[in-house]
């Protein structure tokens, strides 16, 4: 983090990422503080946020699960994890910044104990999918 940012904190190893309050703009909890992203508030950038429920030989948090959303020109993954070397845990909700990319976008779910789950999707929103 850069002054610059305006996130001062002591020295830490430890930070979380969540979209607190639920703007589709990523926050940061470090060092017992909360920053609350403001950028949001101008910008014209699309995200989308995946929230994910296993079933079956999926855990039920999904953890391990991997996504990928594709828009027309680019690809992105993400993967929802149990926490970080550091102790610290992300949100399990996957949060995608899509920059100026539009939807809709295709989602390819590959679930922790198999098996794929696909789905279109419009951004700026939460999407929600279970494992059948
Ligand atoms: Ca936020």
């Amino acid at each position: 983090m850069t002054k610059a940012s305006g996130v001062t904190t002591e020295q830490t190893y430890q930070a979380a990422l969540a979209d607190i309050n639920g703007d589709g703009f990523l926050d940061l909890v470090s060092g017992g503080k909360v920053w609350i992203n403001t950028l949001g508030e101008s910008s014209k950038h699309n995200y989308l946020k995946v929230r994910l429920e296993g079933a079956g030989k999926c855990n039920r948090l999904a953890v391990g699960s991997r996504v990928i959303v594709k828009t027309g020109a680019k690809t992105f993954t993400r993967q929802v994890e149990a926490g970080t070397d550091s102790g610290a845990q992300n949100d399990l909700t996957l949060h995608f910044g899509l920059g100026l990319q539009k939807g809709p976008v295709d989602i390819t779910v590959h679930w922790a104990g198999g098996g794929v789950t696909t789905r279109k999707a419009e951004v700026n929103r939460t999407v929600s999918m279970r494992k059948s």
